[in-house]
Protein backbone atom coordinates (compact mmCIF):
# COMPACT_ATOMS: atom_id res chain seq x y z
CA UNK A 1 0.00 0.00 0.00
CA UNK A 2 1.29 3.22 -0.77
CA UNK A 3 1.07 5.92 1.21
CA UNK A 4 2.04 9.47 1.43
CA UNK A 5 2.07 11.92 3.59
CA UNK A 6 -0.73 15.12 3.76
CA UNK A 7 0.95 18.30 4.50
CA UNK A 8 -0.62 21.67 6.35
CA UNK A 9 -2.58 23.97 4.88
CA UNK A 10 -4.41 20.73 3.03
CA UNK A 11 -7.54 20.71 4.77
CA UNK A 12 -8.02 17.05 4.54
CA UNK A 13 -6.22 17.86 8.12
CA UNK A 14 -9.65 19.54 9.36
CA UNK A 15 -11.17 16.04 8.94
CA UNK A 16 -12.87 14.48 12.34
CA UNK A 17 -11.37 10.55 12.06
CA UNK A 18 -14.02 7.89 12.14
CA UNK A 19 -14.13 5.13 14.71
CA UNK A 20 -13.02 1.88 13.37
CA UNK A 21 -15.84 -0.58 13.28
CA UNK A 22 -14.39 -3.37 11.26
CA UNK A 23 -10.62 -5.39 12.75
CA UNK A 24 -10.09 -6.56 9.06
CA UNK A 25 -7.40 -6.76 6.49
CA UNK A 26 -7.52 -3.90 5.39
CA UNK A 27 -7.10 -1.94 8.64
CA UNK A 28 -3.89 -4.89 8.83
CA UNK A 29 -2.63 -3.71 5.62
CA UNK A 30 -3.30 0.40 6.64
CA UNK A 31 -1.04 -0.08 9.82
CA UNK A 32 1.64 -2.15 7.99
CA UNK A 33 2.09 0.22 5.74
CA UNK A 34 2.31 3.72 8.06
CA UNK A 35 4.63 1.71 10.04
CA UNK A 36 7.19 1.97 7.94
CA UNK A 37 6.66 5.16 6.59
CA UNK A 38 6.90 6.72 10.14
CA UNK A 39 9.96 5.48 10.75
CA UNK A 40 11.44 5.76 7.38
CA UNK A 41 10.24 9.24 7.66
CA UNK A 42 12.11 9.74 11.31
CA UNK A 43 8.64 9.93 13.06
CA UNK A 44 7.77 9.24 16.05
CA UNK A 45 3.64 9.12 15.90
CA UNK A 46 1.71 8.90 12.72
CA UNK A 47 -2.09 9.41 12.88
CA UNK A 48 -4.20 7.71 9.85
CA UNK A 49 -5.89 11.57 8.38
CA UNK A 50 -1.89 11.91 8.08
CA UNK A 51 -1.77 9.45 5.12
CA UNK A 52 -5.59 11.02 3.99
CA UNK A 53 -7.32 7.57 6.11
CA UNK A 54 -9.76 9.76 8.16
CA UNK A 55 -10.10 6.69 10.69
CA UNK A 56 -9.13 7.12 14.60
CA UNK A 57 -6.02 4.90 14.13
CA UNK A 58 -2.19 6.36 15.22
CA UNK A 59 0.82 4.45 15.55
CA UNK A 60 3.84 5.26 17.98
CA UNK A 61 7.79 4.47 17.95
CA UNK A 62 9.27 6.21 20.96
CA UNK A 63 13.16 5.93 20.62
CA UNK A 64 14.32 4.26 23.25
CA UNK A 65 18.01 5.50 25.11
CA UNK A 66 20.22 4.38 22.18
CA UNK A 67 17.68 6.50 19.91
CA UNK A 68 16.89 3.36 18.84
CA UNK A 69 13.33 2.59 17.37
CA UNK A 70 12.42 -1.26 18.18
CA UNK A 71 9.92 -3.14 16.34
CA UNK A 72 8.90 -4.23 19.33
CA UNK A 73 8.29 -0.72 20.85
CA UNK A 74 5.78 -0.04 18.06
CA UNK A 75 2.27 1.01 19.36
CA UNK A 76 -0.83 0.54 17.07
CA UNK A 77 -3.75 2.82 18.72
CA UNK A 78 -7.57 2.17 17.62
CA UNK A 79 -10.17 4.03 18.71
CA UNK A 80 -8.68 5.98 21.71
CA UNK A 81 -10.69 7.58 24.59
CA UNK A 82 -8.31 9.99 27.22
CA UNK A 83 -9.80 8.22 30.46
CA UNK A 84 -7.77 10.36 32.93
CA UNK A 85 -5.26 13.48 32.62
CA UNK A 86 -3.05 15.22 35.11
CA UNK A 87 0.11 17.44 35.49
CA UNK A 88 1.55 20.18 33.09
CA UNK A 89 4.30 19.95 30.70
CA UNK A 90 5.91 21.32 27.54
CA UNK A 91 7.58 19.83 25.29
CA UNK A 92 9.44 21.12 21.55
CA UNK A 93 6.62 19.61 19.11
CA UNK A 94 6.94 18.99 15.34
CA UNK A 95 5.10 17.23 12.96
CA UNK A 96 5.15 15.10 9.50
CA UNK A 97 2.48 17.56 8.12
CA UNK A 98 4.02 20.54 9.27
CA UNK A 99 7.64 20.03 8.11
CA UNK A 100 10.57 21.88 9.27
CA UNK A 101 8.30 23.82 11.98
CA UNK A 102 9.02 22.87 15.45
CA UNK A 103 7.09 25.01 18.92
CA UNK A 104 6.65 24.63 22.20
CA UNK A 105 3.46 23.70 23.12
CA UNK A 106 1.82 22.84 26.60
CA UNK A 107 0.08 19.32 27.34
CA UNK A 108 -0.85 17.20 30.12
CA UNK A 109 2.28 15.39 31.68
CA UNK A 110 0.53 12.09 32.52
CA UNK A 111 -2.36 10.27 30.61
CA UNK A 112 -4.39 7.12 30.42
CA UNK A 113 -6.19 6.01 27.72
CA UNK A 114 -8.25 3.47 27.18
CA UNK A 115 -7.72 2.07 22.99
CA UNK A 116 -8.22 -0.94 21.13
CA UNK A 117 -5.41 -2.95 18.74
CA UNK A 118 -5.75 -4.39 15.78
CA UNK A 119 -7.45 -7.17 16.48
CA UNK A 120 -10.35 -5.47 18.76
CA UNK A 121 -8.82 -5.91 21.62
CA UNK A 122 -9.51 -3.98 24.36
CA UNK A 123 -6.46 -2.06 26.39
CA UNK A 124 -5.31 0.74 28.78
CA UNK A 125 -1.76 2.78 28.50
CA UNK A 126 -0.98 4.67 31.21
CA UNK A 127 1.53 7.32 29.88
CA UNK A 128 4.28 10.26 31.02
CA UNK A 129 7.39 11.58 29.33
CA UNK A 130 7.47 11.94 25.84
CA UNK A 131 4.75 9.12 25.23
CA UNK A 132 1.92 11.02 26.89
CA UNK A 133 3.15 14.06 25.26
CA UNK A 134 2.81 11.83 21.23
CA UNK A 135 -0.40 10.52 22.84
CA UNK A 136 -2.07 14.06 23.02
CA UNK A 137 -0.57 15.49 19.80
CA UNK A 138 -1.80 11.94 17.95
CA UNK A 139 -5.03 12.16 19.41
CA UNK A 140 -5.71 15.96 18.09
CA UNK A 141 -5.18 14.46 14.59
CA UNK A 142 -8.11 12.64 15.07
CA UNK A 143 -10.51 15.55 15.52
CA UNK A 144 -8.66 17.49 12.72
CA UNK A 145 -6.44 19.64 15.46
CA UNK A 146 -2.61 20.69 14.56
CA UNK A 147 0.14 21.51 17.04
CA UNK A 148 -0.02 24.84 15.30
CA UNK A 149 -3.88 25.69 16.28
CA UNK A 150 -2.14 25.89 20.25
CA UNK A 151 -0.15 28.95 19.29
CA UNK A 152 -0.52 32.67 20.53
CA UNK A 153 -2.46 34.70 18.03
CA UNK A 154 0.98 36.46 17.40
CA UNK A 155 3.48 33.13 16.88
CA UNK A 156 0.60 31.73 14.58
CA UNK A 157 0.68 34.80 12.50
CA UNK A 158 4.63 34.16 12.65
CA UNK A 159 4.69 30.82 11.31
CA UNK A 160 1.85 31.34 8.56
CA UNK A 161 4.42 33.78 7.16
CA UNK A 162 7.31 31.61 7.40
CA UNK A 163 5.61 28.67 6.14
CA UNK A 164 4.31 30.30 3.32
CA UNK A 165 7.87 31.18 2.16
CA UNK A 166 9.43 27.98 3.17
CA UNK A 167 6.32 26.62 0.46
CA UNK A 168 7.44 29.26 -2.15
CA UNK A 169 11.17 27.86 -1.94
CA UNK A 170 10.17 24.38 -2.03
CA UNK A 171 7.88 25.08 -5.21
CA UNK A 172 10.60 26.91 -6.81
CA UNK A 173 13.43 24.12 -6.17
CA UNK A 174 11.36 21.42 -7.89
C1 LIG B 1 6.74 14.93 20.66
C2 LIG B 1 6.29 15.89 19.83
C3 LIG B 1 5.52 15.59 18.74
C4 LIG B 1 5.16 14.30 18.49
C5 LIG B 1 4.29 13.98 17.33
C6 LIG B 1 4.96 13.17 16.27
N1 LIG B 1 5.82 14.01 15.49
C7 LIG B 1 6.76 13.52 14.66
O1 LIG B 1 6.91 12.32 14.58
C8 LIG B 1 7.56 14.49 13.91
C9 LIG B 1 8.44 14.10 13.03
C10 LIG B 1 9.26 14.98 12.22
C11 LIG B 1 10.25 14.39 11.43
C12 LIG B 1 11.06 15.17 10.61
O2 LIG B 1 12.05 14.61 9.84
C13 LIG B 1 11.82 14.37 8.49
O3 LIG B 1 10.81 14.75 7.95
C14 LIG B 1 12.86 13.62 7.78
C15 LIG B 1 10.90 16.52 10.60
O4 LIG B 1 11.84 17.23 9.82
C16 LIG B 1 11.49 18.05 8.81
O5 LIG B 1 10.37 18.37 8.65
C17 LIG B 1 12.58 18.52 7.95
C18 LIG B 1 9.92 17.12 11.37
C19 LIG B 1 9.10 16.35 12.17
C20 LIG B 1 5.63 13.35 19.32
C21 LIG B 1 6.40 13.66 20.40
CO1 LIG C 1 1.34 15.56 13.82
Amino acid sequence: MKLNIVEYPDKKLREKSKEVKIFDASLHKLLDAMNPLMINTNGIGLAAIQVAHPVRALVLNIPDEEGEQAPENLLEIINPVMTDKSGSTSYQEGCLSVPKFYEDIKRYENVVVNYQDRHGNTKTLEADGLLAIAIQHEMDHLEGILFIDKLSYARRKKFEKEYKRMQKERKHSK
